[in-house]
């Protein structure tokens, strides 16, 4: 269903971020001999998500480039520094997307609102610093959670047809007219009226 620069059906492939390491860190300072552990957690990876947008029409961006990854979360560091979250990535796509999955063929979602956004591809989630895993029983734990890995995924871009009736006819066979009177539309109509 490619036809010119009127795309309406696509595959993309999505890649998600990886979550950011939890780190291994004991408290270092002079004077303070046992400071205990302050590794900080890693960040979120980044998502992947869907926006609508009113001013695109069809999903010809998406012909020339099928790939987008997310970016990936920092890691933890000493001071129980949270690592930065991964940069997300928003796919603008044109009202009456919608989203299905490339095996069923299932409908997964629908963007039907200027502005509406929806994760498709959730980033990985960052791992817990060292610091909370400390215990009674353990005052130095020296492990800390890995991130949780990015998901890869191929999806099914459609744009649902853009009108659900057409008129078809000759120019002057009267299109505009009908339009007028079986609807509240106001179409342009000649100035001429019909004379009975
Ligand atoms: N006699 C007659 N004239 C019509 C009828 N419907 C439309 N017209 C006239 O035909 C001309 C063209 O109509 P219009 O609706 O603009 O046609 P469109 O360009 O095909 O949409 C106008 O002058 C209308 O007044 C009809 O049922 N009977
Ligand atoms: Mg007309």
């Amino acid at each position: 269903m490619t036809e010119g620069n009127f795309v309406d059906y696509v595959k993309v492939f999505l890649t998600s971020g990886n979550g950011g390491k939890g780190s291994v860190h004991l408290h270092r300072e002079k004077y303070i001999t046992k400071g205990g552990p302050d590794g900080g957690d890693g960040g979120r990876g980044g998502h992947v998500i869907l926006r609508g947008n009113q001013n695109l029409w069809t999903l010809v961006t998406f012909k020339y480039k099928k790939h987008f990854k997310a970016g990936h979360g920092g890691h933890g560091s000493k001071s129980r520094s949270s690592g930065a979250d991964g940069e997300d990535i928003y796919l603008d796509v044109p009202l009456g997307t919608i989203l299905r999955d490339t095996e069923s063929n299932e409908i997964i979602l629908e963007i039907t609102e200027h502005g509406e956004e929806k994760i498709i591809v959730e980033g990985g989630m960052g791992g817990r610093g060292n610091w909370h895993f400390k215990s009674p029983t353990n005052q130095t734990p020296r492990y800390a959670q890995p991130g949780v890995e990015g998901q890869e995924n191929a999806f099914i871009l459609e744009l649902k047809v853009l009108a659900d009736v057409g008129l078809v006819g000759f120019p002057n066979a009267g299109k505009s007219t009908l339009l007028s009177v079986i609807t509240s539309a106001k179409p342009k109509l000649p100035t001429m009226s019909l004379q009975p």
